[in-house]
């Protein structure tokens, strides 16, 4: 099969919610170069002027997400406007295996592209920080797979839920701020800024760095989602999600 098929098949599997068997068990030789190529053909096939693209996400930049799912490098997706949540609410029937976990998000003002920047310039070019939930939902079989499969099926990105509060860069150290998960009242997790790459800022400048490889930045108005910081927790109709991000507050997510 070409790349074209095996974006279709991913494509497909997006839209319908069949989980479909991972790309690695046909051809078990994909690179991580193709798989994203496989990304950006399925995904640019799914953008309209209804579902724009409007950023990047980040994906296994803590150890508990890379221990999670058994892949120890840090990926992206990309994310478009039908992924941006209007209520905090989800439908388990329209996903295969939904997952929630939750994250820091960065919108930007500037322009910027290249390798190795520093958190100076990268924090020049934020307008400001968003809390964030994030819905993940693997198109595979068993949420099973390697890391090119998992690049292909563009991070399981799904939906995002952001705070209505946007934050100035300066409210906190964002390395510092501490989230506890909960699953219907009950704590399930907890951790910190710090567990995604020492700082969510070392995720942009890690994107950033996987980008300009493609000659690809960050513009203007982007959103970009840093990661995970504690595993994923698998959700079912009925559940109510909770983050709580302390003095900065919490976000919930009703799955129905
Ligand atoms: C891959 C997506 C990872 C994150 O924040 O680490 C991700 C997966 O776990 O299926 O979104
Ligand atoms: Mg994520």
């Amino acid at each position: 099969m070409s790349l074209f098929e095996y974006a279709e098949r991913v494509a497909e599997a997006q839209a319908t919610k069949e989980a479909v068997e991972k790309i690695t068990n046909s051809k078990p030789n994909l690179t991580v170069e193709e798989a994203y190529e496989i990304q950006k053909i399925s995904m640019e096939k799914t953008m309209t002027a209804d579902n724009r693209f409007i950023g990047w996400k980040m994906g296994l930049t803590s150890i508990a997400k890379q221990q999670q799912v058994g892949v120890d490098s840090p990926i992206y997706g990309r994310l478009t406007s039908q992924m941006n949540l209007r209520t905090n609410e989800i439908i388990a029937a329209e996903y295969i295996h939904p997952r929630v976990e939750a994250e820091v998000a960065f919108v930007f003002k500037k322009e910027l592209q290249g390798a190795d920047l520093t958190p100076l310039e990268v924090w020049d070019a934020i307008e400001n920080v968003f809390l964030a939930l994030e819905v993940i939902d693997s198109r595979y079989k068993n949420f099973s797979f390697t890391l090119p499969d998992v690049i292909a099926d563009n991070a399981s990105s799904s939906k995002i839920w952001l705070s209505a509060q946007a934050f100035s860069p300066y409210t906190c150290d964002w390395a510092s701020i501490e989230v506890i998960l909960k699953q219907n009242g009950e704590e399930k997790l907890h951790g910190t800024g710090a567990a995604v790459l020492g700082h969510p800022i070392y995720s942009v400048i890690e994107l950033l760095t996987m980008l300009a490889k493609e000659g690809r930045g960050i513009l203007p108005g982007q959103l970009v989602l840093t990661g995970g910081i504690t595993d994923a927790i698998p959700v079912k109709a009925g559940d109510e999600i909770e983050a709580d991000y302390g003095t900065l507050g919490k976000l919930t997510l009703v799955v129905k």
